[in-house]
């Protein structure tokens, strides 16, 4: 009988341990990130943030190239309405033009309702620095808070 329950309680402990590692795994913003001078570097796949405090801005930075691919950046797993920016800039320090920008626009803006993705998808035509922005919704009054994963893809 002590067997069995002691099975048991290893056995849930081993489930929790795995949950929480499985989560563990992916690399977590760095604060303080809220100018473009402290910017997380972006150098792998996926990342975890949280707009933890109201006002919180979340600043990403990554460089891209004329290399035929188009670059994607998703906002998931969100538990609030936050919006997503992109800022480019060529090797010169100068907003890229707008007209090389999907919408027309520099910067470019994701905002859906509620706690639906964001996404932005660029095809760089030079090589460009880009400045991402994470924080709260433009859309809404309510002063959002919360977590989200930061998703970068190449293809
Ligand atoms: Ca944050
Ligand atoms: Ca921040
Ligand atoms: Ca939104």
């Amino acid at each position: 009988m002590h067997t069995t329950v002691r099975t048991i309680v290893l056995l849930m402990v081993s489930l929790v341990l795995l949950c929480v590692g499985c989560d563990d795994t992916l690399p977590s913003e760095t604060e303080d990130n809220g100018t473009p001078d402290l910017a997380d570097v972006i150098d792998s796949s996926t990342y975890k943030g949280e707009i933890s405090t109201v006002g919180d801005n979340d600043y990403w930075t990554m460089q891209v190239n004329a290399d035929g691919n188009y670059h994607s950046f998703t906002l998931s797993h969100l538990d609030s309405d936050l919006q997503l920016m992109l800022y480019a800039t060529d090797s010169d320090g100068h907003d890229v033009d707008a007209s090389l920008l999907p919408g027309g626009s520099n910067p470019i803006r994701s905002d859906n309702a509620g706690t639906m993705n964001e996404q932005i998808t660029i095809l760089p035509t030079a090589r460009w620095n880009l400045i991402l922005l994470v924080q709260e919704s433009g859309d809404t009054l309510a002063n959002e808070t919360g977590s989200y994963w930061l998703q970068y893809e190449r293809y």
